[in-house]
C-alpha cells in the first residue's frame, strides 16, 4: 500500500504555532515507522506550509496514494480533516481516508459519520499496522477483530471496537522515521536542523482542563536505555537540538537525573526543551542544575494563573509560591521559559485576571495565555457536558479563544478582556524591542510569536468578513 500521513491543512487558529514550530509532527514519523516497511510512505506536513494552501490532492496523484491518513489532536482541525477527507474521496474514488490522534479517539463516531472511513483510537503502533495488513488484503483478521479502531458497517453506522491494550514496553518499539520528516531548523544552532523525541506517555497529574490523563490513562516512561540509544541516533542523523513531547518531562526525578548524568559523560552536545511543571522545578533546583549542563535550554511551565482558587478549581496540584520559585531556579540556570497561562478560568476576579499578564511576564521569557477551554476528553470537557453549560459544540468554538462556558459572564466581554491582556504584552516596549532584534533564541521565538499574533489576527479578521485564505 502507497499511504500518506499528513498533519491538519491549515486554518487560521493554526497560525498560534508558529511560536513553537520546532516540533515536527512526531506522531507521523512512529506511525511510519509502525508500517514502513512493507508500505511505501510519505510524509505530508501540512502544518509546515501554514499559510500555504496545502497541496495534498497533488501529493495523492503523484504518489499513487491508497489511503491517506490524518493526524488530529486538537478539536477544531476536525473541521478540515472532514471537509477534505470528503473532497479526496470524490477527487480519487476508492482513496481510503484514516485519522488518529485524541480528538477522533474522544469522539469516532462523528469522524465516521462525517465519511471518513477509520479512526485509530488512542495508541497507534499495533493498531495502524495490523489495520494496514487488512487494507492490503493480507491480515489475518476481519475488520471486526481490529482492536483499537472505528469503522462504517454496511448500513452507514459507525462501529467502535473494543480498545487495544496499552503498550508496557517502548524498548522494542522502532525508531521514528524522521528521514521522512521535513526540515525543521533549529533554534539554538542556526542552520542545523531541530527534531523531537518521546521519552513518555501521559502524565501522572489531573488537571481538569487537560485531555492527557484521559488519553493515556495509565503514565508509561521508556527506559533511559532506549532514550541514550535514540539520542545517539539523532546525533548520528545530524541533529544539533532535539524537543521533548513529553507531556511532562522528569516526573520521575531520579530517572531524569539518570539520563543527564549519562547525556553528560557522552558529552553529545545536544541542546534540548520541553513541557516541565513548576513544582519540579521549585522542588528540585539540583535537577535543573544538571538538566541545564546536559543541554537542557528550554522549558514549557504552565504557571496557568496566579490565583490561588483558580489553581485549586482546576486540580493545578500548584500555587502561586512554587510558580515564583520556579521561575526563580530557571533563570538563576538560564533556562528560557515559556509560560502557558489561561484566562477566564472559573474562581478568577478581575484583579486576578490582571494578574496573569503582570506577573507572567515577570516569570517568563515568552508569554503565552489562552482561553480557558473545555477540551474534548477532558475532565473538564465532561463536567460542562453533564451540567450542560457549554453554550456550543462548534469545532471551531473550542480554538482557545472563545469563552465556552455557560456562568453568566457575557462572552463578549470575555474576550475584550482576553485580546486586552494580549495586548498589553505585544505593545510593551520590552518585548517589541526583543523581537526587532531577532538575535538570540529568545528574540527569535518572541519574533515568531508576534508574527503568529499578526497573521492570527488578519486571518480572523478576513474569515469574519467572507474570505477564506488558508
Ligand atoms: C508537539 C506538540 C505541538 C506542536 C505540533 C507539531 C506537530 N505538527 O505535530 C505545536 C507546537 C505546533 C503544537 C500546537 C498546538 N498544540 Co500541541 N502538543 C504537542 C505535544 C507536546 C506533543 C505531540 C506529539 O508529538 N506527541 C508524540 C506523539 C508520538 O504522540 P501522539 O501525538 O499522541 O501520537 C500517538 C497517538 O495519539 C496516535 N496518533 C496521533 N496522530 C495519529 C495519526 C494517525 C494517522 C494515526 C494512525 C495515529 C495517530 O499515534 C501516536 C502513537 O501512538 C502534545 C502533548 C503530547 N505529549 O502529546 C501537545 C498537545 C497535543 N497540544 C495541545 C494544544 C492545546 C495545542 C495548541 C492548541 C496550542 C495553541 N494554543 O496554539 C496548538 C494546536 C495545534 C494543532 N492544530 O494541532 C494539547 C491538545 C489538547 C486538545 N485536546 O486539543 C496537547 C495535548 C498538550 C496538552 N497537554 O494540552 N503542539
Ligand atoms: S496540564 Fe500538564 S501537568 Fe496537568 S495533567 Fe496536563 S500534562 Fe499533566
Amino acid at each position: 500500500m502507497r499511504v500518506i500521513l499528513s498533519t491538519a491543512p491549515a486554518r487560521y487558529w493554526q497560525t498560534t504555532n508558529f511560536m513553537l514550530t520546532n516540533f515536527p509532527p512526531l506522531a507521523l514519523a512512529s506511525c511510519a515507522a509502525a508500517i514502513s516497511p512493507p508500505h511505501e510512505v510519505m510524509i505530508v506536513d501540512n502544518a509546515k506550509h501554514r499559510l500555504r494552501s496545502h497541496n495534498l490532492f497533488n501529493h495523492v496523484k503523484n504518489f499513487g496514494a491508497d489511503v491517506v491518513a490524518f493526524t488530529n489532536n486538537f478539536y477544531p482541525d476536525s473541521l478540515i480533516i472532514q471537509e477534505v477527507s470528503r473532497q479526496l474521496k470524490e477527487a480519487f474514488p476508492g482513496l481510503i481516508t484514516v485519522v488518529g490522534g485524541q480528538a477522533p479517539s474522544f469522539l469516532p463516531e462523528e469522524y465516521i459519520e462525517s465519511g471518513l472511513d477509520y479512526v485509530v483510537l488512542y495508541e497507534a503502533e499495533e493498531t495502524f499496522a495490523e489495520l494496514m495488513e487488512f487494507l492490503a488484503g493480507r491480515g489475518d483478521k476481519s475488520v471486526d477483530q481490529i482492536e483499537g479502531i472505528a469503522w462504517r458497517d454496511e448500513d452507514g453506522q459507525a462501529v467502535v471496537n473494543p480498545r487495544r491494550a496499552l503498550l508496557q514496553d517502548f524498548d522494542p518499539m522502532k525508531m521514528p522515521r524522521r528521514d521522512l520528516l521535513p526540515h525543521y531548523p533549529s533554534i539554538t544552532r542556526r542552520g542545523y536542523p531541530s527534531t523531537a523525541i518521546e521519552t513518555v506517555r501521559g502524565c501522572p497529574y489531573h488537571c481538569k482542563f487537560c485531555t492527557r490523563p484521559t488519553y493515556w490513562g495509565k503514565h508509561r516512561d521508556y527506559s533511559n536505555d532506549r532514550i541514550l540509544e535514540e539520542f545517539a541516533l539523532i546525533k548520528r542523523q545530524g541533529f544539533k537540538e532535539v524537543m521533548f513531547t513529553d507531556d511532562m518531562m522528569a516526573t520521575d526525578h531520579a530517572k531524569m537525573y539518570a539520563l543527564c548524568e549519562e547525556l553528560i559523560r557522552r558529552n553529545l552536545q545536544i541542546s534540548f526543551g520541553g513541557a516541565l511543571r513548576a513544582d519540579t522545578a521549585a522542588r528540585h533546583p539540583e535537577l535543573i542544575a544538571i538538566m541545564r549542563r546536559a543541554g537542557l535550554f528550554f522549558v514549557n511551565v504552565g504557571f496557568e494563573s496566579y490565583s490561588r482558587k483558580a489553581l485549586k478549581d482546576m486540580n493545578k496540584a500548584s500555587t502561586i509560591d512554587i510558580n515564583k520559585k520556579a521561575s526563580e531556579t530557571l533563570r538563576r540556570n538560564g533556562v528560557l521559559i515559556l509560560g502557558s497561562h489561561v484566562y477566564g478560568a472559573p474562581g478568577q476576579t478581575d484583579e486576578d485576571l490582571a494578574l496573569i499578564t503582570r506577573d507572567g511576564m515577570e516569570h517568563c521569557d515568552f508569554f503565552r495565555m489562552n482561553m480557558y477551554t473545555p477540551q474534548v476528553g477532558s475532565a473538564l470537557f465532561y463536567e460542562m457536558t453533564r451540567e450542560g453549560r457549554m453554550p456550543s459544540r462548534n469545532p471551531e468554538m473550542f480554538n482557545q479563544f472563545e469563552y465556552l462556558f455557560d456562568d453568566g459572564k457575557d462572552p463578549a466581554a470575555m474576550r475584550r478582556g482576553f485580546v486586552k491582556a494580549q495586548l498589553e504584552y505585544y505593545l510593551h516596549p520590552e518585548i517589541l524591542g526583543n523581537a526587532l532584534r531577532n538575535k538570540t533564541p529568545k528574540e527569535r521565538v518572541i519574533r515568531r510569536a508576534y508574527l503568529a499574533a499578526a497573521m492570527f489576527t488578519g486571518y480572523r479578521a478576513l474569515r469574519k468578513v467572507g474570505i477564506e485564505i488558508m
